[in-house]
């Protein structure tokens, strides 16, 4: 069975999942998408035979899609969610889930008056090897009781159209569900610090910030998030447990040799450093729709734990003092 995806959104990413479910995984093929920009929309679908539908409840409400990718602007994701949801059709919807909580706990009481799980959150580094080496070592128990992570999240630039909430809301939400994933447990409280900021930077934007996370086991994490810091893209993370530590690898690159310096090249953005990922993440997802099984990747309530943290380090972020998240138990819906 092939399935039939709709696409909303398709600007950086949005492409990037047409390209891969046209030609990098089996299973799938896109037959509508949409963007706010028409000409966007046409120039991704091209030479894939999906049509341009004007809206996303258009693309949603197609008889044609059996199932949908979200990958419009965070703040546009909820309504897409719900709105697919009420369909009953299964939906991929790329991080944030939402860039509030309480939108997100709209779509966690829609999925469950609907009666099934419907959502996967492109949280996709659940799906690198790297990561997922680390989480089996840490279930394994070869580095004991993890007590701290120390991450590291870089880009080298980011537009005008970045604002301080997005270092939580965008970016550091990976790192929020990858040490949730990792140390499997909840963050109970954050705090966020701003060292001095880059002079490379929009004046509006606060940039770097050093985010503090407290698990509910009493494992400490920090997070670097620096959007600016010029020379590529850089994600880090390592475990320190009470026996040993574990580190993510990086992904090897060429090894030069010149004018008597020995490099390897920088990457430079996400595409490149979690291809793999996106590609098995994808897969997972469409044979999962294809086979009518609730997803086994990250779902709504991860979503939902994510936003819960991310808003309480933007609220951190103006407060500078420390934010309890509240979070409960993740319910049995979601085990
Ligand atoms: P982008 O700005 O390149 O593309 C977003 C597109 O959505 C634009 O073309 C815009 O016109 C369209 N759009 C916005 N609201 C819409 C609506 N209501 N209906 C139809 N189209 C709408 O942004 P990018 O980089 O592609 O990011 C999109 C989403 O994907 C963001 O939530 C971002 O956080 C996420 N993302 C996830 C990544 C990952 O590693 N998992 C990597 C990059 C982005
Ligand atoms: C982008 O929005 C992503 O989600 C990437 O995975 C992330 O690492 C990058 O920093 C963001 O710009």
């Amino acid at each position: 069975m092939t399935v039939k995806v709709g696409v909303i959104g398709t600007g950086w990413i949005g492409a990037e999942h047409i390209r891969r479910i046209t030609a990098s995984v089996g299973g799938a093929e896109v037959v509508a998408a949409t963007d706010i920009d028409v000409d966007r929309a046409a120039g991704a679908v091209e030479g894939t035979g999906a049509r341009v539908l004007p809206t996303g409840t258009d693309v949603i409400t197609d008889p044609e899609v059996e199932a949908v990718v979200v990958t419009s602007w965070g703040p546009a994701h909820a309504e897409s969610v719900l709105a697919a949801i009420a369909e009953g059709k299964p939906v991929f919807c790329e991080k944030p889930l939402a860039t509030t909580a309480e939108d997100a706990r709209r779509i966690l009481d829609a999925e469950a008056a609907h009666g099934s799980r419907l959502v996967q959150v492109g949280f996709m580094r659940r799906f690198d090897p790297g990561y997922r080496q680390m989480r089996e070592a840490i279930a394994e128990g070869t580095i004991g009781t993890p007590l701290m992570a120390h991450c590291v999240h870089r880009n080298p630039t980011v537009p005008e159209s970045y604002h301080s909430e997005m270092a939580a809301q965008d970016t550091a939400v990976h790192e929020v569900d990858a040490v949730r994933w990792l140390l499997d447990d909840e963050i109970s409280a954050v705090q966020v610090l701003t060292p001095r900021p880059t002079a490379r930077r929009f004046e509006h934007l606060r940039d770097p910030q050093i985010m503090l996370l407290e698990m509910t086991g009493g494992a400490r994490v920090d997070v670097e998030v620096f959007v600016n810091c010029q020379y590529g893209y850089e994600i880090g993370c390592e475990v320190v447990g009470e026996e040993g530590t574990i580190r993510l690898p990086e992904i090897p690159g060429a090894v030069v040799r010149s004018a008597g310096w020995r490099s390897t090249p920088v990457l430079q953005d996400w595409v490149k450093r979690f291809a793999a990922a996106f590609d098995a993440e994808f897969q997972a997802w469409i044979d999962e729709v294809a086979a009518g099984r609730p997803t086994t990747g990250p779902n709504a309530w991860d979503g939902y734990a994510a936003a819960i943290v991310t808003d309480a380090l933007v609220r951190s972020l103006y407060s500078g003092g420390v934010v309890e998240t509240g979070i409960k138990e993740r319910p049995a819906f979601y085990a």
